[in-house]
């Protein structure tokens, strides 16, 4: 005899798909999370208008009234980022996880979570949200379904993905999916009063099944734990699809670029955390006549067009970005999207005397106002010395609201790639833009990422971490593979089709430690020399390191002689001390990433290490 199943005796509820395979896995999760009911999510206005109403209700979210439609969540002060102690890619053998990893047996850590999972959702509603990556009919798109109880999820999948009915029309019958499922760990008993912000952050944990391409994650709420279509799905488990299916999942942004006179270009680039990569998809060009659009700022999928050329798509829909340093000098167009339809977490509220509620973080003015409430709640006092914003505080937008929104981002086909840049945060040594001397040379440099620890992150300031290719916790699978993935995806392509691969670095400080390199708008300079390499009408040097812009070669109009000056002589001349130093480092790092890493990088090294030698 089969129990009572509130799935399909409700006629309110009953599933609005006839996804044999998706209603019986939801039936499945609903037997173990036992939720108090479920809710199928259509992605309309309606439903996300009632489900905020419900969170100010509850007290989980509060209105700003200063932006149209827009709330500020504060969490639980233990659950403010993701979690990389906590997260986990459970391949049957430990080696396919490799060194960079932490793994789990997948048929272990799925006994121990279930015991979490068991009765998670009671006294909550459990909903299902079917959600595409990528534009909606994309050939490049991905779909999937999550299962949450947290509607601070639901709303925020609304925001970054294409969410609901849309999607059950994709998925038809018998379409595939990747299952996701969510919870926040805080069962209610009958009569409990809820939290704010539910969690069990003593048992967090974000698991990965790259074999059986799933998704679970138990007792966290916050971004990248939480809304599993992001780091989860469209790096982890995408970049173990992409390897099987000859396709790349990456830690990108995709930017569109138009010179004054000549055709519009797409770049895409890796960064490590704290480098500005929201602020670079965004960047208002500081050379007369240059435009600059956004396609994505975090997440680029790239395959190969029937013409050769590789195409990237942006999997998201909205923006989830790091709020504190977003001004109107870092990023005016960040500031201009964030108009209102915005969820903001974390960030410091403002409420003053005439009736204004707002949210404020470090740096969007220059002097704090009046009246702060910091994102515990609590009134701000400056004296403390803490800031009112958690340095990890996000906004949520979508991406149309963007003016640097190209009008191309949403072409189910793509954008082809014509550059992919690699960058990282480093006082020393890397020069302001280097060209790869080819492909292979190209995955050595993205593979010797490395960027120097910042105030915003855990851990010392100022220590230099390798971070390949900015995947290393969001590769699903063995790092020595992915690079290996990279140098196939070389020998897959036609011949002079590939992207041109430049490694750059905005962060050299000279001996008074300022920054040499002005930065933000100014980076159109280097996307300009970028430009004409790919259209073979810039000059560049051969140097020990890769291709460097010859000394007239950038341009650099505008800017002090003083200036100008110290960048020809600093940033553009390779220091061969320095490099001497860094060797042994390189040579450390690859032999931590274990057994698979390629000869090539190693015969890389070796030649990087000759052509030192030679100088
Ligand atoms: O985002 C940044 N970008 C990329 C912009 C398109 N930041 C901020 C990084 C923290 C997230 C940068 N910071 C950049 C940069 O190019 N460069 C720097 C370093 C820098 C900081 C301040 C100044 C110049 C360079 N100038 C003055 O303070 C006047
Ligand atoms: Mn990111």
């Amino acid at each position: 005899m089969s129990s009572p199943n509130p799935i399909s005796d409700d006629p309110d509820t009953a599933p609005p798909t006839s996804h044999k395979k998706l209603i019986a896995w939801v039936e499945q999760w609903n037997d173990i999370l036992k939720p108090a009911n479920v809710r199928w999510c259509d992605g309309s206005e309606e439903e996300y208008h009632q489900l905020c109403d419900e969170m100010v209700a509850t007290g989980t979210l509060q209105e700003l009234n200063q932006r149209p439609n827009s709330y500020l969540a504060l969490s639980d002060p233990r659950d403010v980022a993701r979690v990389e102690e906590q997260t986990f890619i459970a391949s049957v053998n430990q080696e396919d996880a490799g060194p960079t990893n932490n793994w789990r047996d997948p048929a272990q850590l799925k006994e121990e979570m279930l015991e979490h999972f068991s009765g998670s959702m009671a006294g909550r509603t459990m909903y299902v949200i079917p959600f595409c990556m990528g534009p909606l009919g994309s050939a490049i798109s991905q779909h999937g379904v999550q299962i949450t109880d947290s509607p601070y999820v639901v709303v925020n999948m609304r925001i970054m993905t294409r969410m609901g009915h849309q999607v059950l029309d994709l998925l038809g019958e018998d379409g595939s999916f990747v299952p996701c499922v969510h919870s926040l760990g805080h069962p209610l008993a009958e009569g409990e009063k809820d939290v704010p912000w539910p969690c069990d952050p003593d048992h967090r944990c974000i698991a990965h099944f790259p074999e059986t391409r799933e998704i679970w994650s138990y007792g966290s709420g916050y971004g990248g734990n939480a809304l599993l279509g992001k780091k989860c799905f469209a790096l982890r488990i995408a970049s173990v699809m992409a390897r099987d299916d000859g396709w790349m999942a990456e830690h990108m942004l995709i930017l569109g670029v138009t010179p004054p006179d000549g055709e519009k270009k797409y770049i895409a680039a890796a960064f490590p955390s704290a480098c500005g990569k929201t602020n670079m998809a965004m960047m208002v060009p500081n050379l007369p006549g240059w435009k600059v659009e956004t396609v994505g700022d975090d997440i680029a999928w790239m395959r190969f067009g029937d013409d050769g050329q590789l195409y990237a798509i942006n999997p998201e829909a909205g923006f989830f970005g790091v709020a504190p340093g977003t001004s109107e000098k870092t990023n005016p167009n960040a500031l201009a999207t964030l108009s209102g339809n915005c969820v903001f977490t974390n960030v410091a509220h403002i409420e003053d005397e005439t009736g204004v509620e707002d949210v404020w973080w470090e740096s969007l003015t220059d002097e704090p106002p009046e009246g702060l409430t910091n994102w515990r709640g609590k009134a701000w006092n400056p004296a403390d010395g803490e800031p009112a914003a958690h340095p990890n505080a996000r906004f949520t937008v979508p991406a149309s609201q963007a003016p640097c929104i190209a009008p191309e981002w949403e072409d189910p086909k793509g954008v082809p790639i014509s550059a992919i840049l690699f960058g990282g945060r480093r006082a020393e040594a890397v020069p302001l833009v280097t060209e790869a001397r080819s492909w292979e040379h190209g995955i050595f440099l993205g593979a010797s990422m490395s960027s120097e620890t910042t105030s915003a992150a855990a851990g010392a300031v100022g220590k230099v971490r390798f971070d390949p290719f900015a995947m290393l916790p969001f590769m699903g699978y063995n790092v020595g593979d992915y690079i290996a993935h990279w140098l196939q995806i070389g020998k897959s392509a036609i011949k002079g089709r590939l992207p041109k691969l430049f490694w750059v670095n905005w962060f050299r400080r000279d001996e008074n430690n300022r920054f040499v390199w002005p930065g933000f708008g100014d980076n159109a300079r280097i996307v300009k020399w970028v430009v004409e390499r790919i259209a073979g009408k810039a000059e560049a040097v051969d140097t020990p390191l890769g291709l460097l812009p010859t000394q007239d070669a950038l341009d650099l109009s505008g800017l002090s002689e003083e200036q100008c000056e110290k960048i020809r002589s600093e940033l553009l001349e390779v220091d061969t001390d320095a490099w001497f130093r860094e060797l042994p480092r390189l040579q450390e790092h690859f032999d931590s990433l274990g057994e698979r890493v390629p000869d090539e990088v190693f015969e890389q090294l070796e030649d990087l290490t000759k052509r030192l030698q030679s100088v």
